[in-house]
């Protein structure tokens, strides 16, 4: 597949908390830089996602007194894992990673920045009801196909996927540029999601 003016290359939060060293390192996460370098320098369209807290966001375990990561809690809108304080605005953890060389990014879509709502969807947020603009942006920009990488597979891959699908895109995961966190299960869970809900799976090396 070659990509053309309707393909648009939507990479998801390679960031460095979710990197080795970071605060919510996703298991060999650095493996996927490599893989997005060439694909992006495949697209002629390419948007970044960014993971964007505030200080004590509500998806933070330590915003929960007795609670720790990877415990979850019953919100307003539902059930909500709890995670270490990760990608904080402005700190270095936020930071799109220095090795990802994607400078062409036509924007930069931040998400997660309501104190009281997560959003792993670069589309929708947790609360399914507030939405973040992509899809209108995406759409006023006529791209039609949405090529998936980064991280991570199981939380905002995946929702971010769902959310694409639902709103009439096409949609493409590209399995060796995205890893998952894998909390019980969850990434397998996440193919077999992704798959009843007709995402594409495919692999870096049949693009370009
Ligand atoms: C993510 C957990 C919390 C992700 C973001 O990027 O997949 N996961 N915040
Ligand atoms: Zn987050």
């Amino acid at each position: 597949m070659i990509p053309g003016e309707r393909d648009l290359l939507l990479v998801v939060d390679v960031q460095n908390d979710f990197l080795p060293g970071g605060a919510l390192a996703v298991p060999d996460g650095h493996a996927v830089i490599d893989p997005i370098n060439r694909l992006a320098a495949r697209f002629p369209h390419v948007v970044l996602t960014q993971d964007w807290h505030p200080a004590g966001h509500i998806s933070f375990a330590s915003s929960h007194e007795g609670k720790a990561p990877f415990e979850s809690v019953e919100l307003d809108y539902g059930r909500q894992v709890l995670w270490p304080d990760h990608c904080v605005q402005g700190s270095h953890g936020a930071r799109l990673s220095a090795g990802l060389h994607a400078d062409w990014a036509e924007l930069v879509m931040r998400k997660g920045y309501h104190a009281h709502t997560d959003s792993y969807s670069a589309f929708l947020e947790a609360d399914r009801n507030t939405r973040t603009g992509l899809d209108g942006y995406l759409r006023e920009r006529g791209f039609a196909h949405l090529h998936l990488v980064g991280l991570a597979t199981d939380y905002c891959v995946l929702w971010t996927a769902l959310d694409a699908r639902e709103a009439g895109f096409a949609v493409t995961v590209i399995e060796d540029a995205v890893r998952g966190i894998d909390l019980d299960g969850s990434v397998e869970r996440a193919w077999a999601t992704m798959r009843e809900n007709g995402i594409g799976r495919t692999v870096s090396g049949e693009i370009g």
